[in-house]
């Protein structure tokens, strides 16, 4: 808005609204629907940031919202725009994070005749978001995106959409005179008909838009999960013998407080396994953390809290817990909470402030250390395993050895972006997420191709960061034209290409199991030359010795604002031998 409070045109009143919540960038690809959106937001202070695919645009939001804790703003054009993000929408809805979905759409008049770029968006976008508007009037412009700012961030997080269709866009003078023109000046009855309409439909469109606009962020408070809740729990744990808690992505929704959950679960006294967005929480070292055989020790505990964790396919639906064992379920979600398993005490709300409430409410207490003694020793069991791996000598670079490195290499501020599959994998079982929030994985979508954005929003929300792109070189493929971005934008992202020529966690059980190959094999390519030709600098490892200079030229580069991509060749290993993907 410039003098007065009365927005110059739609584009104004979608800013000002962004604006007025916090909004700080918005990632997207241009397209002539959404331009006043962008030059508006552009003038607000509002940093746009401009990508090569609509997909990295949403992942970047996603990945701002699951680092900040704000919903993460993504705008997209109309039609194949739009289309190009159900992927990331969808993927941002399994992983619960809070983001908006700016869309363009044909002029509402023209909507279902024909218009460039028009198709009908409504159901298409639907099942994957939680709460959707097709704005039109543009007095309704603001409140829809105010509302859907917060609706994203209210009980489950998740995406939420807001149609702008052009028309309500652009300065009325203009498009009151675009719809004169197309009513044309003729005197039959049907020119005349027309003409009365298409008044009468601008007459609707701009009604209360001379009124002033005052945008309002409107606050979301975490939802509290039960007193009682937090009392039987509290009971059961200070019963039981071996207890154990997996924390999940959920427990850090309320980014800001996510160090006053490490600290709770610090106090709790209780071993944990960390998943998703928690991993890191403790810190690099934590004694109360464990890393290995999950399984086993979810088999052996008397009383098992899950935080912001369904039992779905990552804890075999339920059957990982025990029977016998008391279980607890925090989730924001009450389907999440009793997915495949009824829990023994149930807590709706906020996974975090339940930790929270709890470690008050048992306070400091003695440890169990004969219990935390057991499974500290089966993790150093599978640790030595794992150094004895990577003692292996091949060809190329052993995999298990390169993470060794890199988790030795990567400083305190380090984020990890995990996208592909079995390097990736590798990867989470080694690297030691430096502090709570410097994690990112896909979630239960699974999806290959989120690791550009990821690491674009990252970078984008925590300046002087080392961000780590951990990608495999099939998964790379999705995002490596995100190079350009990355040079455009100054972002000085560490993409690691694990190169194994392949689709190798889909390879390894399909010729195993059909002895054919076929769909699954890639070439030994030069990636890091790829990122050369976009203006990036590229590296390249093909022995293992080489592995600590070219990361400590990596950072080198990447400290002093330049976006690099490190192309690892990569030996075959056993390491993922066992694991399938279904
Ligand atoms: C969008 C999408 N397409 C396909 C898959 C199936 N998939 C899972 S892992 C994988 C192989 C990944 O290959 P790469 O990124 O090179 O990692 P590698 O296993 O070789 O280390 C594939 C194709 C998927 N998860 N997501
Ligand atoms: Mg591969």
């Amino acid at each position: 808005m410039t003098t007065s409070n009365i927005p110059a045109h739609g584009g104004e009143r979608v800013a000002a609204a962004l604006a007025a919540s916090g909004v700080r960038c918005i990632f997207t690809l241009c397209g002539g629907h959404i331009s006043p959106i962008l030059v508006a937001a552009k003038a607000r202070g509002i940093r746009i940031v401009d990508t090569r695919d609509e997909a990295t645009a949403v992942f970047a939001a996603d990945a701002l919202a699951r680092l900040t804790g704000t919903t993460g703003v993504a705008a997209v054009t109309a039609g194949p725009g739009l289309t190009n993000t159900l992927t990331a929408l969808k993927n941002a809805q399994l992983a619960q994070s809070p983001l908006l979905l700016l869309g363009g759409a044909a002029p509402t008049a023209l909507q279902g005749r024909g218009a460039l770029q028009d198709i009908a968006q409504k159901p298409l976008v639907a099942p994957h978001v939680k709460w959707l508007r097709q704005v039109k009037r543009v007095a309704d412009l603001g409140p829809a995106v105010e509302q859907a700012l917060a609706v994203a961030r209210e009980g489950v997080p998740g995406p939420t959409f807001v149609e702008c269709p052009v028309d309500l866009l652009y300065d009325e003078k203009l498009i009151r005179g675009w719809y004169a023109d197309a009513a044309g000046k003729g005197s039959s009855v049907a020119d005349r008909a027309l003409r009365w309409y298409l008044n009468r439909h601008a007459e609707r469109m701009f009604t209360g838009s001379e009124e002033a606009y005052a945008p309002a962020a409107r606050s979301v408070a975490a939802p509290q999960p039960s007193g009682d809740a937090i009392t039987r729990a509290a009971a059961a744990l200070a019963k039981a013998e071996r207890p154990l808690m997996v924390i999940g992505s959920q427990t850090v929704v309320e980014a800001a407080e996510a160090a006053r959950v490490a600290e709770a679960v610090a106090r709790l006294g209780i071993p944990v396994y960390l998943s998703g967005m928690a991993r890191g929480l403790l810190g690099r070292d934590a004694p109360l953390q464990m890393r290995h055989a999950r399984r086993a020790a979810l088999r052996e505990a008397d009383c098992v809290l899950l935080a912001g964790v369904p039992c779905d396919f990552r804890l075999d639906y339920g059957k990982h817990v025990r029977r016998a064992a008391t279980l607890i379920a925090a989730n924001r979600s009450r389907r999440d909470a009793r997915l495949n398993r009824r829990p023994s005490i149930t807590a709706i709300g906020d996974a975090g402030c339940f930790i929270s409430a709890l470690a008050a409410s048992v306070g400091d207490r003695a440890k169990r250390s004969d219990w935390i003694a057991a499974l500290a020793a089966r993790d150093a069991e599978r640790e030595a395993e794992i150094d004895a791996q990577a003692n292996a000598a091949g060809e190329y670079v052993n995999p298990v050895a390169f993470f060794r490195a890199m988790d030795r290499a990567a400083g305190d501020n380090a984020i990890f972006v995990a996208d592909g599959g079995d390097f990736v994998a590798t990867a989470s079982y080694i690297l030691r997420p430096r502090g709570p929030l410097a994690w990112l994985d896909p979630g239960a979508f699974g999806t290959l191709g989120v690791g550009a954005g990821f690491a674009l929003g990252a970078a984008v929300v925590r300046p002087g960061a080392e961000v780590w792109l951990i990608w495999g070189d099939g998964a790379c493929g999705y995002g490596l034209a995100e190079f350009d971005s990355f040079v455009r934008h100054g972002i000085p992202v560490i993409a690691i290409v694990g190169n194994d020529a392949g689709w190798t966690q889909i390879a390894r059980e399909q010729v195993k199991m059909f002895g054919d190959d076929v769909g699954t094999a890639l070439l030994r390519t030069a990636y890091h030359e790829v990122a050369r030709g976009f203006g990036a600098e590229g590296l390249e490892i093909r022995r293992g010795t080489e592995v600590a200079s070219v990361l400590a030229r990596a950072k080198e580069l990447a400290a002093a604002g330049r976006p690099v991509l490190v192309n690892v060749w990569l030996d075959k290993t056993e390491f993922r031998e066992g694991s399938i993907s279904m």
